[in-house]
This record gives structure tokens, sequence and C-alpha cells, in this order.
């Protein structure tokens, strides 16, 4: 039991009274790119799992050159079996060609396809931006964290998954929240 975590953007606020992060693994994929931002949704992401309860050494860090290498390293991370989620960690800024059209998109969708080809919940904590003062500003900035926030998605993943693969090894079949 953590309590409530807030952060301060538009996600929607989560109650965490009832579900933990103290028995979960996490694996934490960060590109290099934009590394003065990706450091600090990793850092985001960290203190977030920190706070929910996970220990240190239940969190393992991968790094990559950049986010279009993201989705590889997600799979592999998630293929191992180690980890009940990942948590993947990028800043995409648009520059004057279509080349981040081509990455985002990428990055974007391959993440997507680790998390459904491997069923390890794998988070998009991947900020887009047009200018590098959108980007700071979510990497801890006005706008929030959004390292923090996809840890945080991370962890509510995490006990959903465990409580639908409950229902499948369980005896219970009584389903709560269906009353
Ligand atoms: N990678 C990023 O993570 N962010 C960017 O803004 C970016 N831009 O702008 O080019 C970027 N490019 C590198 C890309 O992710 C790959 O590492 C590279 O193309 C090698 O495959």
């Amino acid at each position: 039991m953590i309590g409530k975590l807030f952060t301060e953007s538009m996600q929607a606020p989560i109650d965490f009274e009832n579900i933990s992060a103290e028995d979960f693994r996490f694996a934490i994929v960060v590109a290099r790119w934009n590394g003065d931002l990706t450091s600090k949704l990793e850092s985001g992401a960290a203190e977030a799992l920190a706070k929910a309860g996970t220990p240190r050494n239940a969190v393992e860090i991968f790094r990559v050159p950049g986010a279009f290498e993201l989705p590889l390293a997600a799979m592999k991370a998630a293929e191992t079996g180690l980890f009940d989620a990942v948590i993947a960690l990028g800043v995409i800024i648009r520059g004057e060609t279509p080349h981040f059209d081509y990455v985002a998109s990428q990055a974007s969708a391959g993440i997507m396809q680790a998390s459904l080809d491997t069923g390890i919940p794998v988070m998009f904590g991947v900020v887009t931006a047009d200018t590098r003062e959108q980007a700071e500003a979510r990497c801890g900035g006005s706008v929030g964290n959004k390292g923090s926030e996809a840890a945080m998605s991370a962890i509510e993943m995490a006990n959903l998954a465990r409580e639908i693969e409950g229902l499948i090894e369980g005896d219970d079949r009584v389903f709560p929240h269906v009353v």
C-alpha cells in the first residue's frame, strides 16, 4: 500500500491505495539521443518506481543510441521473462527534415509491437516535440515528467496483467469488477 501517487500533468490521477509496486520487476530502456533530457525521464521513472515501493535491485536499466532502437531493446528485455513491465524512454525533437516522422512513427509502432508480441506491458515514455522547449517542459518541466508518468502506467499495467492472469490460474471465478 503506497497511498496516492499523482503527477501534475494531464494524466488522470491514479489511486494507488489498493495496488503496489513492491513485488514487481521493471526494465527501463533509455535512448541516449537528447541525453540531457532522457536522463531526466530516467530519473523521473526511477523515482516513481522507488516511491511506489519497488526495490532498487528490481529495476534494470538498458541504454540504446536513439529512440529508433527502443523497440528492439524493449522486446529483448520483455522476452527474457524477467520483467513485469518495460518502460521505454526517449526524446524526439522535430528538425528541418522528415527524419523526425520516421523515427517517431517507428518508435511508437515498434514499442506497441514489442508489447503485443511478448504479452509484457511496454510503456511509451517517448516525448515527441516540435521544439526543444516543448520537450524540456515534458521532461521534469512545467508540463510534468513523461518518465514518471510512464512508470506509473507500468505499475498499473503490471498489476492489471497479474490480476487478469490470476483469473486463469486461480480457483476464484468471482469477478469483483463486474458486480
Ligand atoms: N533519435 C532520438 O531519440 N531523438 C531524435 O530527436 C533523433 N533525431 O532527431 O534524429 C534521433 N535520431 C536517431 C535515431 O533514433 C537512431 O538512433 C539513428 O537513426 C540510428 O538508427
